[in-house]
Parts: structure tokens; sequence; C-alpha cells
């Protein structure tokens, strides 16, 4: 099946780059038409299906294992998926959203929660990637209509200009440190209603955010995509899951060097 191509750009709204420059986040509607959004579900569906590797029973996961089956950079191993990930549409509302001129791909991510899935903790994005810019943002599309009730995406607006907070991965510890630092900050807690197939919230990786747990029948399917500006270099690690992800999405470019590995293509 030929897929629709996504290589044109789409005219941003004032607001959601205000918004997003403002909260750190912003939600962007029919950046895939449904009919576009139908036929790349297909595809991200039978390659998140094909490469998940978990096979434990729900209550014997912990928080992060109910929290999502994680498939991470299918673009690599499906050409199909490969098109969606790479696609400039998308890559240049990245790039608008952050003023700069071009962005380079960090990697992506299917996350898809299932019935009766857990909650996501809170959390900051960037704690896990070696990363010298606060230039980072994050595309989380649903592929189905999705509503509060299966585990929408919820963030603490602003909180991203607080930089990096505490060294806590996505765990129950991160969930009540943050909650109780988002609670004592007072930052407004932003969540969606919600989202259609095609839709598409965008976050900073300093941005702190959480989801509740999936109460729905339905997967709740979503596509991430993680954008860094281009020009960034690598940092040295702050922890062991830097230097994990320094071997895994860039191809341990010597630290202080420019993310350009062959896994972080320029997008535009
Ligand atoms: O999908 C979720 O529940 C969490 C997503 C998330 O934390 C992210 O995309 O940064």
């Amino acid at each position: 099946m030929t897929l629709p191509c996504l290589d044109d750009f789409k005219r941003l709204s004032g607001e959601n780059i205000v918004e997003f420059k403002e909260k750190g986040h912003t939600l962007i509607e029919q950046i895939l038409s449904p009919d576009e959004v139908a036929a790349y579900r297909i595809a991200i569906v039978q390659a998140a299906d094909k490469y998940n590797t978990e096979t434990r029973a729900m209550e014997d996961r912990d928080t992060y294992g109910k929290a999502f089956l994680q498939i991470m950079n299918l673009w690599q191993n499906d050409k199909d998926v490969r098109q969606f990930v790479l696609a400039r549409r998308m890559a240049k509302i990245a790039a608008d959203l952050m003023g700069v001129d071009n962005v380079r791909l960090y990697h992506d991510q299917a996350l898809f929660k299932e019935p009766g899935g857990g909650p996501t903790p809170w959390h900051q994005d960037q704690y896990y990637w070696p990363i010298d810019t606060h230039n980072t943002v994050t595309m989380w599309m649903p592929l189905v209509d999705i509503d509060e009730d299966m585990g929408m995406l919820t963030f603490a607006s602003g909180s991203y200009k607080e930089g990096s907070i505490f060294n806590f991965e996505i765990s129950d510890e991160s969930e009540s440190a943050f909650d109780a630092y988002v609670k004592a900050h007072q930052f407004a807690i932003s969540r969606a209603k919600t989202m259609k197939a095609g839709d598409a919230t965008w976050h900073r990786g300093f941005t702190m955010h959480h989801a509740n747990g999936n109460n729905s029948n339905k997967m709740r399917e979503v596509m991430t995509i993680i954008y860094v500006a281009d020009g960034a270099r690598v940092t040295p690690y702050k922890n062991s899951w830097q230097e994990n992800d320094h071997h895994k999405w860039l191809m341990c470019k010597p630290i202080g060097e420019l993310i350009d590995s062959e896994l972080n293509p320029v997008l535009l």
C-alpha cells in the first residue's frame, strides 16, 4: 500500500507558538487528516506488535512496566513507520515551536497504554538525555480517538522553566516527588478532555508531565517522535540512563561533539 506523503508544511497558529513558549506544551489539532492517520495507524500498530518484547502479565510488572508498552525506534526497522517518523510536516512544526531552523531526530517510540494499564508517573524526559540544549520537544500523537479516561497526557504548565529538578527515573519515587513539587509551586495543570486521532500534543524536554491509567477497554495507541534542535551537542552523563541513551540513540558520538550520527538525521 502507498502511504500518504506527509512532507508538506502546515501553518502553525501564533497561539500554539506562544503557548509552547509560555507553558512548555501545546495541543495542535488535525496534524494528520482522518484518512492519513488511519493509513499510518495500520503500519505503526503492526510494527509495534511485531517488535513488542513485553510478555509479562500486568500484575507481574513494576509501575513503569504497567504504564505502557514501549516500543522504540520503529523507524529503523519498518519502512512505512520510517516515512511517518521522518516526515517533514511534523519536523517543521517541531522547528517552528522551538524557533529554530532545523531539527534532528532523537528517537521515536510507540507508547501503547493497555486497557487497565497503570498511570505514567510524573517525570521530566530530559533526565534521560545527554544533550546540551533545552531545545528539545516530544510529539505525542494518538492513533485512535481518546478521552481523559484512557491516560491523557497531563502537563504542569510553565514547569520547564525550572530546568532539571530531581534525579529520579520514572517510578513511584518520581511520582510522589514531582506531585509534591507541582502542588507546592502551584503550576496550572493542563489536560485535554478528548483528542482525535491525528491531533498531537508537543512538550519540552523539561516540562513535568504524567498520565492517569487507562480505565477503558480500548488500547491507547500513541506514537511519539522526539526532536532536538540541529546544532545540539552530547554532554557528559549525569546518570546511567544517559549513558544508555548515548549508546542507543547517539551512536556513541564523542562527548562535546555535535549530535549528527546516522541515527539522528536532519529532517528539514
Ligand atoms: O504516554 C504516556 O503515558 C507518557 C508519555 C511521555 O511521558 C512522553 O511522551 O514523554
